[in-house]
């Protein structure tokens, strides 16, 4: 691992990034989220034991390791201390967390607008979480949100809180919901910062003395550069940016400090929430990759939609969030089949295209173009070296290597640790 490694994820989300960051973990000295909130969903196996951390980074379970929330994230409280509450009862108490006070705050009033907004959307969903990132986000660059050094100053956060609710109140009744009480908000949310006030700290000058110091530090991101508000599918995207450009900013370093990226991919492609997809499956092989893979939303228990490998999506985010390294995900899923396609290119209205359309009608009218290769049998979730793979697998993984330009550096054929294989 080089000095700063940024970990993304190159589709949809879900491709496994929790597992890569805890791999690579064991070598880091920090660990840092740079967006999103509790709308993820990080799964992580080990010795028989399975996580599912949603805001809290990777490392958590490392006592060496210090983890980061930095200014880029929306954090909910009542989450944070119930994750950690959950990771308490499993045995995890030995951890090191620091939480930006920068970082804007989810309050109640965010999650119950995400909800009703979608609701009130009927055919034109985007599917969100319905945790309140996009309202979060949305005060942020309103600024009228609350950010999470604002809990320690009990009459400032009285002030902005007040203010916050004469206009949150009126948009709740728009919508038919309830309005909020100041009193009960108030008093849950200062009790949630006597909780976690001793976590809340400048997290860039945190990262900054670690970077001088030369430690290692593993950027963590949420979600998929397809998912990004700027260079995703828009407007069914989250509201934030999981690209690796985007760790200077959300962190409070220079860009210069950001020296790695890896991409985390599945070896095909998944989608929770609505959106153009372009080669998605339906019938018996989605069925079967959903089987194999598990896809199903780790935060809402959703069924992920399911389709072939596309490299114009892998292209388009190597071009905008700078991709090292692919570290291809569930490549066991893909054993059993006949044959295996790779999408190279779109046909839009009779043209082939190589890059990702700007709108959403013209996405809707991208046909996919395919290549179809050999499928394998064998079951490859024991595998430990590249040469152990089936001839067809292999062949797979060269293929992808050659339409992306981008060497793949790691394997994963089935969710422990272990089963993980090193390419260089
Ligand atoms: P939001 O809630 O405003 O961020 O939703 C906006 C879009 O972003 C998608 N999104 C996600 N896609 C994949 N995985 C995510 N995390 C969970 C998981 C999701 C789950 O790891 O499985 O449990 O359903 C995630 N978070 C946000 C979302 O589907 C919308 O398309
Ligand atoms: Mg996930």
């Amino acid at each position: 691992m080089k000095k700063r490694l940024v970990v993304v994820g190159t589709q949809w989300g879900d491709e496994g990034k929790g597992k890569i960051t805890d791999y690579y973990a064991g070598n880091a000295d920090v660990v840092v989220r740079y967006q999103g909130g509790n709308n993820a969903g990080h799964t992580i196996t080990f010795d028989g034991q399975r996580f599912a951390l949603q805001s809290i980074p990777s490392g958590i379970f490392n006592p060496h390791i210090k983890n980061v929330m930095a200014n880029g994230m929306v954090v909910n409280p009542v989450s944070v201390v119930s994750e950690l509450e959950a990771l308490e009862a499993r045995g995890i108490r030995e951890y090191n967390l620091y939480i930006s006070d920068r970082a804007a705050v989810v309050m109640p009033y965010h999650s119950v607008l995400d909800g009703a907004m979608e609701s009130m959307k009927g055919g034109k969903l985007i599917g969100t979480t319905k945790k309140g990132i996009g309202p979060a986000y949305a005060d942020k660059y309103e600024r009228t949100g609350i950010r999470m050094g604002d809990l320690l100053d009990a009459d400032y956060f009285a002030a902005r809180l007040r203010d916050a609710l004469e206009e949150k109140n009126m948009e709740l009744r728009m919508f038919g919901c309830e309005p909020m009480s100041f009193d009960t908000i108030y008093a849950q949310y200062m009790e949630l910062a006597g909780r976690l006030g001793k976590y809340i700290c400048d997290t860039s000058v945190l990262i900054n003395e670690e970077i001088e110091k030369g430690s290692k530090i593993l950027f963590e991101g949420a979600q998929g550069v397809m998912l990004c508000i700027d260079h995703g599918t828009y407007p069914y995207v989250t509201s934030s940016s999981p690209t690796a450009s985007s760790v200077p900013q959300n962190t409070g370093i220079a860009p210069r400090y950001v020296d790695n990226v890896l991409g985390v991919c599945k070896a095909y492609t998944t989608r929770v929430g609505e959106g153009p997809f372009p080669t998605e499956l339906e019938g018996a092989t989605a069925d079967y990759i959903r089987e194999r893979g598990h896809e199903y939303g780790t935060v809402t228990g959703r069924p992920r939609r399911v389709g072939w490998l596309d490299a114009v999506v892998l292209n388009h985010t190597r071009r905008v969030s700078g991709i090292d390294y692919l570290a291809l995900m569930l490549f066991d899923v893909l054993s059993g089949l006949d044959t295996v396609k790779i999408c190279v290119a779109y046909e839009l209205d009779g043209k082939r295209i190589e890059t990702m359309p700007p709108t959403i009608p013209q996405f809707q009218r991208c046909k996919p173009v395919y290549i179809e290769l050999p499928g394998w049998k064998e079951d490859i979730s024991g595998i430990k070296s590249f040469g152990e793979l089936p001839q067809a697998a292999q062949d797979y993984v060269r293929k992808i290597e050659e339409l992306t330009k981008i060497k793949v550096a790691v394997l994963s054929v089935g969710p422990d640790r272990l089963q993980t294989v090193r390419l260089c």
